[in-house]
């Protein structure tokens, strides 16, 4: 049998500045909001932005201080990456690395450089880099100043932060992606946002008003690519998973539907260039009123993204009985009921690869745009064994079952450009801050407290992934 896998399939991992960088101060960066949080208990509260006036408390533990420390060990990671056989590496632009503070006249030189090196070095191995200009990382100067994206004023600078870095790396990078997994702002408003609210503050208008900026903010950089960058590929990136009706009764559909909307939303303004028309009568009965400045809407129109970018870890289910509302699953943000055909992972992410394909046909269907997955892999405890490697069959699993159903999407005739697993190293958990949640084909010897000799090596699914992109897909 011959692979389904266009040959020019970009196979992959995908990380965030934060997560692996560590240096968080170096060579001129400044503070970042993933900067403040710790791994204590006040982290979720603050993720979820109910936190005003957070102070750190210097004895906690912040991970993204330090993460895996790739700001100075890129090379040797880019060179397994490279033995591994990948074909693109996704990683984020840190705005706080070129601007400082958000707001400032001049560029970082130091940063700009850092990027241009690691460029350099993907490209010297061919492996293209997709880049994400904000995966969770905002100036914390802007947050303070100007209450983040609630500010009309900071899609000027997010404007200006695209522009140079399209200036600067035209050559280098095709491949981007604007807001990582936009549709958190609802459900993360500081992680992915920066938002805080004061109290009494409306959260749904405070929300809704800061996705606009971004929604202009996301099509000025699209517009900016096109004319900087020859032959530029820029996408957005949805935080995909479909969510199921418990039951077939037409309120439990009718729910499943409003949900997966709430996410649609954003990727419908970023595709089709206009606000659906539920978000009308959304805003109508939820009072929320949406300052839209002259010039918005064509902008939005005329600017739409080139390709789907989506993360797929699970699928969601709802329901409308209150009693099956109870068994709500752990360790996802989107509300989501426990599917009773479905297994989990150790934090309680629902493990559906079938829904992997299902999501894939619903964005093709609704975009008819070429769809490239960002983001797919298993969050797991791994332990050496007695021969002093990883055996982590358990991701192995997860994986193949989601590229044979990714597969069977190609044979729907969903257009799929690329797969970048999630973490293809191991690098800090998004959600927990810690190290022992690990997605990579890489092991790095650091543990939740930040002790380690940092150390990289091959994990059995090391092997196993080269094998899959050197057949194309075919051996898996
Ligand atoms: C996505 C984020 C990533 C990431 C991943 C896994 O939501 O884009 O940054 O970390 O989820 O989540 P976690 O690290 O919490 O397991």
């Amino acid at each position: 049998m011959t692979t389904i896998f266009p040959k020019d399939f970009l196979w992959g991992g995908a990380v965030a500045a934060n997560q692996v960088e560590g240096a968080y101060l170096k060579d001129g960066k400044g503070l970042t909001t993933v900067d403040l949080l710790s791994t204590g208990e006040k982290r979720f509260p603050m993720m979820f932005g109910e936190i005003e006036n957070y102070t750190p408390d210097k004895k906690e533990f912040y991970p993204s201080h330090e993460a895996i420390d790739f700001y100075h060990r890129y090379k040797e990671d880019i060179a397994l990456f490279a033995e591994m056989g990948l074909k693109s590496f996704r990683l984020s632009i840190s705005w706080a690395r070129i601007f400082p503070n958000g707001d400032d006249n001049q560029p970082n030189e130091a940063g700009l450089q850092f990027f241009d090196n690691v460029f350099d070095e993907l490209i010297k191995y061919g492996i293209e880099p997709v880049v994400t200009l904000a995966h969770f990382d905002i100036p914390v100067h802007l947050v303070k100043e100007y209450g983040s994206w609630k500010n009309r004023k900071v899609v000027d600078f997010f404007e200006k932060y695209a522009k140079t870095v399209f200036t600067r790396y035209k050559d280098k990078v095709k491949y981007w992606l604007t807001f990582n997994e936009i549709n958190m702002l609802l459900h993360l408003p500081y992680v992915e946002a920066g938002l805080i609210f004061k109290e009494g503050e409306d959260k749904q208008q405070v929300m809704y008003q800061a996705a606009h900026h971004q929604l202009v903010a996301s099509a000025l950089a699209v517009k900016a690519g096109h004319e900087i960058i020859p032959g530029a590929q820029i996408g957005c990136m949805l935080a995909a998973g479909m969510t199921y009706p418990y039951a077939c009764n037409p309120d439990d559909v009718q729910k499943a539907m409003d949900q997966d909307r709430e996410s649609f939303f954003f990727i419908d303004v970023q595709s089709r260039g206009k606000y659906p028309g539920y978000a009308k009568r959304f805003f109508e009965e939820n009072n929320i009123e949406l300052k839209i400045a002259a010039g918005d809407e064509e902008l939005l129109k005329e600017n739409t993204v080139d390709y789907i970018g989506f993360s797929y870890y699970s699928s969601r289910t709802t329901s409308t009985d209150p009693d099956i509302l109870k068994n709500h699953t752990a360790g996802n943000v989107f509300d989501s009921i426990t599917n009773p055909y479905l297994e989990a992972s150790e934090w309680g992410w629902t493990i559906d690869p079938k829904g992997f394909r299902i999501t894939a046909n619903q964005l093709n269907d609704r975009y008819q745009k070429p769809l490239f997955v960002v983001e797919n892999g298993l969050g797991a405890i791994d332990q050496f064994g007695q021969d002093k490697e990883i055996n982590d069959e358990y991701r192995i699993a997860y994986l193949r079952e989601h590229i044979k159903q990714m597969e069977e999407a190609l044979k729907d005739g969903v257009e799929i450009i690329g797969y970048t697993s999630w973490g293809p190293i191991d690098i800090v958990s998004a959600s927990t801050g810690e190290m022992k949640k690990r997605y990579g084909y890489i092991y790095v010897d650091r543990d939740n407290q930040g002790n380690g000799t940092l150390n990289r090596s091959k994990k059995k699914s090391f092997h196993w992934y080269k094998q899959v992109i050197e057949s194309n897909g075919e051996n898996i």
